[in-house]
């Protein structure tokens, strides 16, 4: 076969032909830009099962979307404290947010109910009832606020427990006087109180700086985010006290949501929902193997017994209290699923 010719190429028009593949790679590159990019903020460490699985949903929504709908993940509170983020979903300044919904409650009130000391005994209770009615309500409550909704499936952010750096927590009477850490939240500064605590709200990005300079001598969180946020390197007792399940709506600026394309919005809506699913499974299958990761890492663990923690909480007011706050036919929503409160 006879052989092509080389041909031969002037140092100038192998220089435009390169600048041309450049410029044309730029462009595809530039084409190739999301006609949507969306802000997603949270307070969690990147290790942590929500960012893992945040950032598959979002890889899986680039994909179906042929590139046209962009997930960008800001994690670790780096847009901001989850007070500051909450403004700035409520302007659209992010497009969405993953909160707790205690910390929601200083806008949505109802939001906290899921909080109430000791009402959930174990994860069934929680989805059968965070997926059933009340969850339905807490939803249909967030969206009366008109500046945001919330997805349907909530994301776990586990049991909590409190760790401390001087003392094990064993009764009621380990909280008197007790130096502990809350979220920014009218119930965990309630809660704490009702146990004659001294509760000093601080913002999740602030917590390990505040245990470490001693400002507070304790905190509270599931074991999940004290292994993922490191807090076994400023605290010395973990005490199992399960006082309270705690989860995160995946929360959207329903203007910047609007603005969406239907389409768009049923792709985002599945990823979103299906990694807030596996998210639990991945929260729960880490919390198994995490108190004997930590008593390796040197945290002392005790078990506690939670019907003391219960009998003060009921004479201090706090069930008398919160049911007033939230109004019968929500309390009677919720002890329809975890059984008679106070
Ligand atoms: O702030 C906390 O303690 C945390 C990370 O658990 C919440 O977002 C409620």
């Amino acid at each position: 076969m006879e052989k092509r010719p080389m041909m031969k190429i002037s140092r100038r028009s192998f220089a435009a032909g390169a600048g041309a593949v450049a410029v044309s790679t730029f462009a595809i590159g530039r084409a190739r830009a999301a006609e949507f990019t969306y802000k997603y903020a949270n307070n969690l460490p990147l290790s942590h099962p929500l960012n893992i699985r945040a950032q598959e949903a979002a890889n899986k929504i680039k994909e179906e979307t042929g590139g046209r709908f962009e997930l960008q993940i800001f994690p670790s509170s780096q847009l901001g404290s989850d007070t500051d983020t909450l403004g700035q979903i409520r302007s659209g300044a992010v497009d969405f947010f993953t909160l707790s919904g205690l910390i929601l409650s200083t806008y949505v009130p109802a939001a906290s109910i899921n909080g109430i000391g000791f009402a959930f005994k174990d994860y069934a209770t929680v989805w059968k009832t965070m997926d059933g009615k009340l969850g339905e309500y807490v939803r249909a409550e967030i969206a009366k606020s008109r500046s945001i909704i919330a997805f349907e499936k909530i994301w776990d952010n586990g049991f909590r427990q409190t760790t401390s750096s001087s003392k094990p927590i064993a009764t009621p009477a380990d909280l008197v006087n007790f130096k502990i850490r809350v979220p920014p939240s009218p119930l965990w500064t309630s809660m704490y109180r009702a146990f004659e605590a001294a509760p000093t709200t601080i913002n999740f990005n602030e917590v390990y700086s505040a245990l470490q300079s001693k400002v507070v001598d304790g905190q509270e969180n599931p074991l999940a985010i004290v292994e993922t946020a490191k807090l076994y390197e400023v605290q010395q007792y973990c005490s199992l006290t399960n006082h309270m399940w705690d989860g995160f709506w995946f929360l959207a600026n329903r203007r910047n949501w609007e603005a969406l394309p239907e389409n768009i919005r049923t792709i985002v809506t599945k990823h979103i929902n299906a990694a807030a699913v596996a998210e639990r499974a991945d929260v729960a299958k880490l919390t198994e193997g995490l108190q004997k990761k930590l008593a390796d890492r040197g945290m002392k663990f005790n078990a506690v017994d939670p019907a003391p923690f219960r009998d003060k909480l009921k004479s201090a007011g706090f069930y008398k209290e919160w049911k007033g706050k939230f109004g019968d036919a929500a309390w009677a929503m919720l002890e329809s699923s975890v059984g008679a409160l106070g």
